[in-house]
């Protein structure tokens, strides 16, 4: 049942795409996990593949970064941070294709919530409820992207494990695999990858779980197959490969805050008024771009996201 799914999603799509856009380059990830040819007579899923090879459905278009100039796919897929495979901006797209091949792909989901479970990625993230959202990521180093996200809203997907009224923090991990990913055979970081929230931001609308971008799945460099995009955060927070999601009641151990916890907090809201001990945060880099920009409270996002930390101090708790 998962392949004949799998299977039909490809079939739809494919259908879409001529020759033309089957480049070596753009295509060269679904292709390899799922397809053994794309020859005039269509295409042939492998059988007993990954499934995952095609989960980006029918996604409808939501709100957008309005008249923002969107990041190309080769910048996008190119300068990437992904310490699994590497520390260099070069490495996560240099490696990941060529090692990273993640397979039938499930999440487990677990802890304060009353229907726990391991869940393959297609039942998970259902074409249906895909949607695409441009939106801006802004990386503590200080430099940008303009990315259109596939992928479903985090509340709509938590909300069907039912978090109890402990859960207040929604935990993440990472894939922690040293035979594809060459960077945690290094202890750079303290491995598995983990980020959190806190329960009122998973839920908030603007949080999604990404399975694809610029209408496709996701690049290995990028997450694949699942990630994490809260656009109101440094990037950071923007968990890849997601393997684990657990509702806790304490706030989760993160790996950056636990790594340098003077250098990077809990929250990590993009603030352009805290500074990192290192360099300014008052502006950045839109990758593609020559002159830097003003970095916006909260990314931009302040109008939406602001009222989620009324009454708190985001200097201390930064
Ligand atoms: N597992 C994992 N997730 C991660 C990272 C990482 O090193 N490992 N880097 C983060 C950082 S610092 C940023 S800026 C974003 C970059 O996402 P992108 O490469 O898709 O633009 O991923 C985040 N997610
Ligand atoms: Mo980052």
């Amino acid at each position: 049942m998962f392949i004949e799914k799998a299977t039909d999603m490809l079939i739809r799509r494919d259908n879409d795409l001529t020759e033309n856009d089957i480049t070596p380059e753009r295509y060269f990830w679904s292709r390899r996990s799922v397809l053994t040819g794309l020859g005039a007579g269509g295409l042939a899923a492998i059988p007993g593949a990954s499934a995952w090879g095609k989960i980006v459905g029918a996604f409808q278009k939501d709100a957008t970064a309005s008249d923002e100039k969107q990041t190309p796919f080769e910048s996008a897929t190119s300068y990437n941070n992904f310490y699994e495979f590497g520390t260099e901006k070069t490495d996560p797209g240099a490696v990941a294709p060529k090692m990273f091949a993640p397979g039938p792909w499930s999440v487990s989901v677990g802890g304060e919530c009353a229907k726990p479970g391991t869940v393959a990625l297609e039942d998970l993230i259902k074409p249906h409820a895909q949607v695409e959202r441009i939106y801006r990521l802004r990386c503590v180093e200080a430099w940008s992207m303009v990315i259109p996200w596939i992928g479903v809203p985090l509340a709509e997907v938590l909300k069907r494990f039912e978090p109890t009224a402990k859960a207040k923090y929604v935990a993440f991990v990472t894939l922690n695999d040293p035979k594809q990913m060459p960077g945690v055979r290094t202890p750079i970081l303290d491995w598995p990858y983990r980020e959190g929230l806190r329960m009122d931001e998973a839920m908030h609308p603007l949080s999604l779980l990404a399975v694809g971008a610029y209408g496709r799945d996701l690049m290995p460099q990028n997450g694949a197959p699942i990630r994490l995009v809260v656009p109101w955060k440094y990037g950071f927070k923007s968990i890849k490969s997601i393997v684990s999601i657990q509702f806790v009641e304490k706030q989760p151990l993160t790996t950056w805050s636990t790594m340098a916890p003077r250098e990077y907090g809990f929250y990590s809201n993009v603030n352009p008024d805290v500074d990192h001990p290192r360099w300014s945060q008052a502006s950045e880099r839109r990758i593609g771009e020559f002159l830097r920009r003003k970095t916006l409270p909260f990314n931009g996002y302040a109008d939406q996201v602001a009222s989620l930390y009324r009454g708190m101090d985001l200097k201390a708790d930064f």
